[in-house]
């Protein structure tokens, strides 16, 4: 199997320090967050940032700060902003971070409820995005809540808007879109088309199982505060690197190695063919 990639989404747009204390959202905390999580085996910090009340915003000045943050707190993981911000958000405050030419971003897949909220992701959004990114070579992280999200990413590629390689992320569990179940995630990796990558994420009480199952089916995982702020039940996280530390010890005792960020670059085929 191929080596695991970890991906950890260390502050997301929804939990609040009152979910969790130990929630990273300075630019420091970030990067110390993406630092620490780095070191536990983390090669992909999936990242969000909030305003200076703690909100989430897309502005590409806090997404500056916190990259350049962790740049200089020493993060060589794979950077990986967000391109979804927070249910509501126009398509024109989102798109701000590819502006920094990551080497990835998320690309999100469809429109579903979102909690109470609607997650709006209609496909001349996603054209525009997908677009955006490839001329600018970032890899899209297809982010698919739903069964029906990947064939919309599969539109894309037909009309000539993805670069070769695809890489999906699955995230089940969200309310308002596909619940997580063992049985779900097996149907969306059916979905997928031949020599993707995928990752997945489980919300909730779900993030373990999820880690768990993917890890055994060859896929890889996300893990991280904004997908769930507990350790086990009744028990908060101290932080993301501890979410982390457990997938790493799963995968070691089911034989998966786990991919350094440079590794996780080559299987992702990351910035291939630019220049
Ligand atoms: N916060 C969600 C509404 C992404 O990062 O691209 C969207 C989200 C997906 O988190
Ligand atoms: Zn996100």
């Amino acid at each position: 199997m191929e080596k695991l990639i970890i991906t950890a989404a260390i502050c997301g747009a929804e939990v609040t320090k009152e979910d969790n204390p130990n929630l990273p959202i300075s630019a420091l905390e970030l990067a110390e967050a993406a630092l620490e999580a780095e070191k536990e085996g983390a090669a992909i910090i999936h990242l969000h940032v909030r305003n200076k009340e703690g909100r989430p915003t897309q502005d590409i000045e806090y997404f500056k700060k916190a990259i350049d943050a962790m740049k200089e707190t020493g993060v060589t993981a794979i950077i990986q902003p967000s391109t979804g911000g927070a249910a509501g958000m126009s398509w024109e405050e989102r798109i701000q971070p590819v502006n920094l030419n990551p080497e990835m971003a998320t690309l999100d897949c469809g429109t579903v409820n979102f909690g109470d909220g609607v997650f709006v992701n209609d496909l001349p959004l996603m054209r525009r995005f997908a677009k955006e990114m490839k001329e600018r070579t970032i890899l899209p992280e297809l982010e698919c809540f739903d069964a029906g999200n990947i064939n919309n990413a599969l539109q894309l590629k037909i009309e000539g808007l993805l670069r070769d390689h695809l890489h999906f992320d699955l995230v089940l569990g969200v309310p308002g879109a596909l619940p997580a179940s063992v049985k779900n995630l097996l149907f969306m990796v059916e979905l997928l088309p031949e020599g993707a990558t995928w990752t997945a994420a489980g919300i909730g009480r779900w993030q373990l199982p999820v880690a768990i199952h993917t890890i055994l089916m060859g896929g890889h995982v996300r893990v991280g505060f904004e997908d769930n702020v507990y350790y086990k039940k009744g028990i908060l996280a101290t932080s993301n690197a501890q979410l982390v530390s457990r997938v790493v010890r799963i995968a070691e005792e089911t034989g998966r190695d786990i991919a350094s960020p440079s590794e996780a670059r080559k299987i992702l085929k990351i910035r291939k063919g630019r220049e």
